[in-house]
């Protein structure tokens, strides 16, 4: 059996009483690993850019073996820009290529743009029409459960591509969850990190990292999920939120 591990953390209290998300972060390890990985979700938790965390949530569960799923990491393409503006149009351009309507691109701009604190979660806007699906306000939907499948040759891996930070790991596997959800096309983010301006967009089973999609200093984040107009909103929150998936890189 392996369990899921999972660390919230905010500034001015809890989430839910509308304190400040400062980080969260989350593993799937086996029994032996629990403690370690414990520790280190604290430190992390203690230790980040965006601020001194005074509420930190550990939650652990345990993941039958046959529930879960392995699925195949996108591949990974950097785009080099020198402006923040260059990478919005570059974003752009990939997400037509992966049959987003230029309105629900334009939609996605607009709300990530218009955001005064960063999200929790991602908004959900429907491909076609652009019109935002999930009801969930600022804390959009948290995508959990999933892990890297063989953490070592993952990092071996990445670093032999000069992608040795832990910004990378991560947000390739969760790009990877959301892509193999059903009715999901696409995903447009960037990072909440102060000091971290790379962001990328994926579809068709690629990432694509895009060097400047906001400006150095900026504590906003946040991310899209582009879906299918005709997909089943229970089926996809289900999944996204639930499923237990280890992604395998190549
Ligand atoms: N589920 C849904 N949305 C999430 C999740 C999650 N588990 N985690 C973060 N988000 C949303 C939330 O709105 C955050 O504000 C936003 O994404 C950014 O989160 O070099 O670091 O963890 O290839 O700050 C991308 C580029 C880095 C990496 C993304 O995101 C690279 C990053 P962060
Ligand atoms: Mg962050």
């Amino acid at each position: 059996m392996k369990y899921s591990i999972r660390m919230r953390a905010a500034q001015g209290g809890p989430h839910e009483r509308g304190g400040d998300h400062i980080s969260g972060a989350e593993r799937i390890v086996s029994e032996s690993n629990l403690p370690t990985m414990a520790e280190q979700l604290v430190q992390r938790a203690l230790h980040h850019s965006k601020g001194k965390a005074d509420f930190i949530n550990i939650t652990i569960d345990g993941l039958a073996d046959n529930a879960i799923h392995y699925i195949k990491a996108p591949n990974i393409i950097t785009h080099e820009v020198t402006t923040k503006e260059d990478g919005w149009c570059t974003a752009q351009a990939l997400l037509g290529q992966f049959g987003i309507a230029p309105q629900a691109v334009e939609r996605a701009f607009v709300e990530l743009c218009s955001l005064t604190q960063s999200m929790r979660g991602a908004m959900l806007i429907d491909a076609t029409t652009g019109e935002r699906l999930d009801n969930l306000g600022h804390r959009g939907v948290r995508v959990t459960h999933m892990d890297m499948d063989d953490e070592d040759g993952t990092i071996a891996t990445l670093r032999a591509r000069n992608l040795s930070n832990v910004h990378v790991r991560e947000a390739v596997v969760l790009s990877a969850k959301v892509l193999s959800a059903p009715g999901i096309v696409g995903e447009l983010c960037w990072s909440d990190d102060p000091d971290y301006q790379v962001g990328y967009v994926s579809g068709d089973n690629e990432y694509h990292r895009i060097t400047k999609m906001k400006d150095l200093g900026s504590p906003i984040g946040g991310r899209v999920f582009f879906v299918k107009s005709v997909a089943d909103m229970h089926a996809i929150i289900e999944y996204l939120q639930h499923t237990p998936v280890l992604v395998r890189f190549e």
